[in-house]
C-alpha cells in the first residue's frame, strides 16, 4: 500500500525567512511537494508512532497538499495526524495545538501575507514540538535534503475526507479532522478575561475586524462575535478564500484600506484590527490613528500585566533587529532585558523557551508571547482590548501617553519590490563596502555613531547568524536599515527601515514621512538606491 517513487532533486527548494514560499505553479509541478516533504521528513528522527499537526490557511492548493502530506506522513511512520477541518488551521493555532497534545511537530500550508490564487504564491514550513518554526539547523538540513533526495514515499490510497469531524486511518496511521479553533480559543479564555472584555462591548464599545478573507475570520468570529458578544457584523471578509478574495492579505494601512478609511473617517468605531493570510500578524488601528506595529509592542509589553496570563509580570522583551527601538524605551523603565533578533520569529524560539523573554515583536505588525511559538493576531487583539477594557480611553490617548512618557520613535518602512536580483546586490554591496568608514561621518544634520553588518549569537543554544542586515545608527536615536526580504517570491525585495526618535512632547505630532525626511535622504544617499534600482519611489510605503 506504501509507494516508493522514484525522484530527482529539483532546484532551489531553500526555506526563506519562514518556510519555502514559491508561485503556485512552481509548486504545482510534478514531485515539488514530495521533494520537499520528504526532505522534511527525512531530516527528521524519531517520529515513529507520534503525532503530526496540518493545517493550512485555505489558500489555492491548500486542499490538493493537505491530500499529499497526509498520504506521505501515514508513510513516513506517524501514529496520529490532526488536520483542521477543511485543511484549515491558522499559523498560531498550529503553534498551539503542537504544545497543547505534545505532538512532535507540525506543518503549515501559507505564504502569510503574499496573494494567493492560482497565480500567486503558496508555502510549506515545518514547525518542532516546542511549536515554532524549525531553527536554521533545521531548515538546512531540509535544503540539503532537497538537493540528493532520489525516491519519496506516498501511501496509495483515496483522498481522506477532510471536511467532516472526525478519525479516519491510512494503515495504521490515525488521521483525526479536528475543528481549528477549538483548542485556540480554549488557550485565549486562559490568558485573557473573557468577562472584562464582555463588559467592555456590553458598554457601547465597538469595533471592525477585517479578516481580508484570510484564515482569521473563522477565529475572530468565534471569539469577537461569539465568545465576547461583539455586535454581529464586527467582523468583515469573515469568510476564507482560495485567492483572498482577491485582498492583498498583509495587514498595513495600503492593503487594508478600507479599514484605513473607516477608521479616519467620521464613522469609525471605537477600535479597528486586521489579519494577514495565516493569522499571524495584526494590524492595530484606533480612531484617527494608526498605530505602528514596533509601537504596538512597545504598548503591549507595558500593560502586559493587565492580562491575568501576564499578571506576574514579563522576564523581558525581543524584537527583531529592524523593529523600532520604542520597546527598548520600555524595557529599561521596567528593568529587564531587550533582546535584538534577526528577522523571522524562528530567533524568538530559543529565548521563549530560555523563559528569557515573555513578548516578542517585529515592525512587520507580528506580535506574540510566550503562550505559543509563533506571533499571533489574535492575540494581539484580545490583549490591546485588555488595554482599553481597563482604561476605557481612545487608542490615541493611550499612544500619546506613551509616548509622552518614553518618547516617539518615528518609523516607517520602504519596500522596493521586484527589483532585478543584480541591481539589489549591488544596492547591499555598496552600503557594505562603506560601512567601517561611516562612524564618525555627518550627512546634514545627522552624525552616524555605529555601522554594521548585523550578526546575532544566540545566548541559548550559542549559534552564529550573520549577514542579517545593514545597520546605521546616529547619534540621538534615528537609525536606517537596509535588507533583502527572504520571503518574497518574484526578483527581489529591498526593504529600507527608517526611524528617528523623538523624546519632545512639542515635535511628537509631525506627519511620519516629514518627520523622517533626514533619515530617508541619507539613506537613498548611503545606498544609491535610485540609481541602482531605477526606481524614483519605494513600491510600498508602511
Ligand atoms: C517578512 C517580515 C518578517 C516576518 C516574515 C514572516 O520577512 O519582514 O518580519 O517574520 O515576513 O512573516 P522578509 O524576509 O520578507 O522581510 V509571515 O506573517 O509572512 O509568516
Ligand atoms: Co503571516
Amino acid at each position: 500500500m506504501i509507494r516508493t517513487v522514484p525522484t530527482t532533486p529539483i532546484d532551489g527548494q531553500k526555506p526563506g525567512t519562514s518556510g519555502l514560499r514559491k508561485k503556485v505553479p512552481v509548486y504545482q509541478q510534478p514531485h515539488y511537494v514530495e521533494n520537499f516533504v520528504q526532505s522534511i521528513f527525512d531530516t527528521l528522527e524519531g517520529f515513529a508512532g507520534k503525532t503530526l499537526i496540518v493545517g493550512g490557511d485555505g489558500r489555492f492548493y491548500n486542499r490538493e497538499v493537505v491530500q499529499k502530506i497526509l498520504k506521505m506522513a501515514a508513510a513516513a511512520g506517524f501514529g496520529r495526524i490532526k488536520v483542521g477541518q477543511g485543511g484549515l488551521m491558522s499559523t498560531p493555532a498550529v503553534s498551539a495545538v503542537i504544545r497543547k497534545y505534545g505532538a512532535f511537530g507540525g506543518i503549515v500550508l501559507s505564504a502569510s501575507h503574499n496573494p494567493g490564487g492560482p497565480d500567486g504564491d503558496f508555502g510549506i514550513k515545518y514547525n518542532i514540538g516546542n511549536g515554532g518554526p524549525a531553527p536554521e539547523k533545521i531548515t538546512d538540513a531540509i535544503f540539503a535534503r532537497t538537493k540528493t533526495i532520489g525516491e519519496y514515499k506516498i501511501a496509495d490510497v483515496p483522498d481522506v475526507d477532510i471536511d467532516q469531524l472526525g478519525e479516519a486511518k491510512i494503515g495504521d496511521t490515525v488521521v483525526e479532522v479536528v475543528d481549528p479553533v477549538a483548542d485556540y480559543a480554549e488557550l485565549m479564555q486562559k490568558l485573557f478575561d473573557f468577562d472584562a472584555l464582555r463588559t467592555l462591548f456590553k458598554s457601547g464599545f465597538t469595533m471592525r475586524f477585517d479578516a481580508m478573507s484570510a484564515i482569521t475570520g473563522p477565529y475572530a468570529k468565534r471569539i469577537i462575535e461569539g465568545l465576547l458578544g461583539a455586535a454581529p457584523g464586527t467582523v468583515v471578509n469573515d469568510t476564507p478564500l482560495p485567492d483572498f478574495g482577491g485582498h492583498h492579505p498583509d495587514p498595513n494601512p495600503v492593503n487594508a484600506h478600507d479599514l484605513y478609511e473607516l477608521m479616519m473617517g467620521p464613522n469609525a468605531p471605537d477600535f479597528g484590527a486586521a489579519s494577514d493570510g495565516d493569522g499571524d500578524r495584526n494590524l492595530i488601528i484606533g480612531r484617527g490613528i494608526f498605530v505602528t506595529p514596533s509601537d504596538s509592542l512597545a504598548i503591549l509589553a507595558a500593560h502586559a500585566d493587565l492580562a491575568p496570563g501576564y499578571a506576574k509580570g514579563i522576564a523581558g522583551i525581543a524584537r527583531s533587529m529592524p523593529t523600532s527601538l520604542a520597546a527598548d524605551q520600555v524595557a529599561k523603565a521596567m528593568g529587564i532585558k531587550i533582546y535584538e533578533t534577526p528577522t523571522g520569529w524562528k530567533f524568538f524560539g530559543n529565548l521563549l523557551d530560555a523563559g528569557l523573554a515573555t513578548i516578542c515583536g517585529e515592525e512587520s505588525a507580528g506580535t506574540g508571547s510566550n503562550h505559543i511559538r509563533e506571533k499571533d493576531g489574535v492575540w494581539a487583539v484580545l490583549l490591546w482590548l485588555t488595554l482599553l477594557a481597563k482604561r476605557r480611553q481612545p487608542v490615541i490617548h493611550i499612544v500619546r501617553e506613551h509616548w509622552a512618557k518614553y518618547g516617539r520613535n518615528y518609523y516607517s518602512r520602504h519596500d522596493y519590490e521586484a527589483v532585478p536580483t543584480e541591481a539589489a546586490n549591488g544596492v547591499m554591496e555598496a552600503i557594505r563596502s562603506q560601512i567601517s568608514s561611516l562612524p564618525g561621518q555627518s550627512f546634514g544634520k545627522l552624525k552616524v555613531h555605529s555601522a554594521d553588518d548585523f550578526a546575532y549569537h544566540d545566548p541559548v543554544d550559542g549559534s552564529d547568524s550573520k549577514n542579517q542586515g545593514l545597520r546605521i545608527l546616529f547619534e540621538g536615536g534615528s537609525r536606517a536599515v537596509f535588507r533583502l526580504s527572504g520571503t518574497g517570491t518574484e526578483g527581489a525585495t529591498l526593504r529600507v527601515y527608517l526611524e528617528r526618535y523623538e523624546p519632545d512632547t512639542a515635535h511628537q505630532d509631525i506627519e511620519t514621512q516629514a518627520a523622517l525626511v533626514d533619515v530617508i535622504a541619507v539613506a537613498r544617499k548611503i545606498s544609491g538606491i535610485v540609481e541602482k534600482t531605477g526606481m524614483a519611489e519605494p513600491t510600498v510605503v508602511t
